[in-house]
């Protein structure tokens, strides 16, 4: 079992403060645990702008605290985020997050992100390499 704090990891490798500057992920759970997902607490600071692209990833995300929109840039249409508010981005889309105030959102990510990744200039993470075990259940151990 893994019991973590967000206190522990605050200023560790695992507290990761986009270049672009407009969000922070502490990332709770990566690829090295084991999970076939990673974990992360990220703030959308407020009054800023960011675009997405998650071509090689699958991310759910879920907002418990501030407010802001999200708009689809492959059908246009714009949803209003606030606590409680979830969404997935099943189909690779297109996305740009607005924050009126700050957004605590959390995020899973498939495959997990591996550390320290930040945005490239489309907005998307890296495919990482396969680990060998990634995604493995097995239920006889
Ligand atoms: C909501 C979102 O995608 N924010 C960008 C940061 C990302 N979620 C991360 O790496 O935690």
């Amino acid at each position: 079992m893994i019991v973590r704090a967000l206190s522990e990891i605050l200023g560790t490798e695992r507290d990761v403060a986009a270049r672009g500057g407009t969000w922070v992920s502490r990332r709770l759970l990566l690829r090295d645990e084991g999970m076939g997902f990673s974990f992360h607490d990220t703030t959308i600071f407020a009054g800023t702008e960011t675009r997405m692209w998650y071509r090689h990833h699958l991310e759910a995300v879920y907002c418990v605290a501030g407010e802001g929109e999200l708009e689809d840039l492959e059908t246009g249409a714009v949803h209003p985020i606030s606590d409680g508010t979830m969404y997935a981005l099943d189909g690779h889309e297109r996305h740009i997050l607005r924050a009126r105030t700050d957004l605590r959102m959390i995020c899973v990510f498939n495959p997990p992100l591996t550390g320290r990744e930040d945005h490239d200039a489309d907005g998307a993470y890296p495919l990482p390499e396969p680990a060998p075990t990634e995604g493995v259940c097995d239920a006889s151990a």
